[in-house]
């Protein structure tokens, strides 16, 4: 009897992202054998055109104890599942809306053996796979948790891929990773997928990723909104600055994709359908977690954190509704060059960009040394470069400035970076200070201004907050003229006042 065909790897989930990466993973060569908890899903994919076409390289299981039995050895199994879902697991819930991965982990366990190597590519929280690896780890079995980005078309056409977890397991997918991700340079071959680091380091690079992409979004609706009010400028007139700054040091998927939107007409109404989109923007939360580690580990990401508030306040529509009836703002009209202003705020654009980057290679740095994590910044920005949404011209940049100085404290400190914001500042300003004038938000833009004024102040009121502390809590402060002494405390009240 023929031996049974054996498999490369198993892959769980078959939503829109399970779907894609399986046919990249069957298009690169490799024999894939797919499982979804709602079974007729199997049925479904294998039924669909294309999954027909790879013949006998894609093959479906109707339990998870099929699909093991059809992978080679050390088997991967790769989970395209909702990474938050109310699903009790007992044994494994630490963290109850995360348990649909610790639910289908229990059930695999029982089928697995030593070696074999399970991977969680959804959008986890890193604190689940620095747990779920040490776990696993303890019982002979290898994890990864990685990050994947780019979205259907990404999945389909080649991803960035993030992965972290025991490093053991990383030569075992390596081939497969690296030959599905997205290709970078001169020659498209260098992968947008490398190891990142220990447990959970994938993860959370992942979710630095999200919240940097929430920071990119931001400033180009602060610029659309900007140019929109003041200049009273036409959809068509906005793809045509879309587009120019797309062949400029902006040219990136998003500024790609948002030239693009300018120009999409609602089929029913014939009405731009950008202007009938209700203004309530959505989120998933990895925006929020990037926000909520910042402030964890004390670092100032503002422009995630902003982000994410805006996305709040724009939630709160009928509140705004209530509010713009009642509450006034400046009546003035712009009254600059369109021209130059147009200019300015593409300066604006960039010079803030530059800053949320700065923000989230710090996190990331901070949070390498809070977790024990060996991050390399420059092939970092290397992964991001290509496949994912945040894909930029930019990272190349940003490479080649930690590749200069891995110990780069702060982006803002490389020549490059330094020199063009320099150079942007002045139009930076200018485009603050005239959207504070006409009463138009722009939350991202000043943020970050905020940011590099607050970061170039070798002296900030903070001496003030720290007299405050010690007289109202004696929570005691340092001096500048007696550095190495103290802390000190002064009894406020009764001191001699001059
Ligand atoms: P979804 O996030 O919508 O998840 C749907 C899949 O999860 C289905 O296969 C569903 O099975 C399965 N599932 C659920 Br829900 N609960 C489960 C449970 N308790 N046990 C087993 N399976 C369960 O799919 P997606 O949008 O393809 O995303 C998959 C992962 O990739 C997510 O973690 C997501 O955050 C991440 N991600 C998504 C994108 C994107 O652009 N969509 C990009 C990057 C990363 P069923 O069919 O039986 O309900």
């Amino acid at each position: 009897m023929a031996e049974e065909k054996k498999y490369d790897i198993g892959l769980m989930g078959l939503a829109v992202m399970g779907q894609n990466l399986v046919l990249n993973m069957v298009d690169h060569g490799f024999d894939v054998a797919v499982f979804n908890r709602t079974t007729s899903k199997v049925d479904d994919f294998l039924a669909t055109p294309e999954a027909q076409s790879k013949g006998d390289k894609l093959v479906g299981a109707h339990s998870l104890k099929e699909l093991v039995s059809k992978l080679k050895s050390p088997r991967k199994i790769m989970l395209m599942i909702k990474s938050k879902d109310a699903v009790p697991a007992p044994e494994l819930a630490l963290y109850p809306e995360n348990a649909a991965v610790d639910a289908v982990i229990a059930e695999l366990l029982p089928l697995l053996d030593k070696g074999d190597v399970i991977i969680d590519g959804g959008n986890t929280q890193f604190k689940d796979t620095e747990r779920r690896t040490q776990y696993l780890q303890q019982r002979g079995i290898r994890y990864i948790g990685t990050g994947v980005s780019g979205g259907e078309e990404g999945a389909r056409r080649g991803p960035s891929m993030m992965p972290g977890g025991d490093p053991e397991a990383w030569p075992l997918v390596k081939p497969i990773f690296q030959a599905i991700s997205a290709k970078v340079g001169p020659n498209h071959d260098v992968p947008c997928c490398d190891w990142i680091g220990d447990r959970g380091a994938g993860h959370y690079v992942k979710m630095v990723h999200n919240g940097v992409e929430y920071g990119d979004m931001q400033l180009i609706s602060d610029a659309y909104w900007i140019l929109k009010n003041a200049l009273g400028l036409s959809n068509k007139e906005l793809y045509e600055i879309f587009a120019e700054w797309n062949k400029t040091e902006l040219d990136s998927y998003l500024v790609e994709i948002t030239r693009d939107i300018f120009t999409v007409d609602d089929p029913e109404t014939g009405k731009p359908l950008l202007d009938l989109i209700l203004d309530c923007a959505g989120a998933k939360g990895t925006g929020k977690w990037m926000s909520q580690l910042a402030l964890d580990l004390g670092v100032p990401s503002t422009l995630v954190t902003e982000a994410v508030y805006a996305r709040a306040i724009s939630a709160m529509k009928s509140q705004r509704v209530n509010a713009s009836k009642a509450l006034s703002g400046p009546e003035k009209k712009f009254e600059g060059n369109r021209d130059e202003f147009i200019a300015q705020v593409k300066q604006a654009l960039y010079a803030s960009k530059i800053c949320s980057y700065a923000q989230g290679f710090v996190q990331m740095q901070a949070a390498a040394k809070e977790y024990g994590w060996t991050l390399d910044c420059g092939r970092i920005a290397l992964l991001w470069r290509g496949g994912c949404i945040i894909r930029a011209v930019f990272l190349e940049r940003i490479k080649e400035a930690f590749d200069k100085n891995p110990a780069l404290e702060n982006l803002l400190l490389d020549p490059y970076f330094k020199a063009a914001v320099e150079n942007a500042q002045v139009a930076w300003r200018n485009v603050v200070k005239t959207a504070i004038e006409l009463g138009v938000p722009t939350p991202g833009f000043t943020t970050a201004l905020t940011y590099y004024d607050s970061l170039r102040s070798a002296s900030l009121p903070a001496n003030m907050i720290q007299a405050q502390r010690d007289y109202f809590g004696a929570h005691t402060y340092l001096r500048v003229d007696k550095p190495g002494e103290g802390p000190f405390h002064t009894d406020w009240i009764n001191v001699k006042k001059s």
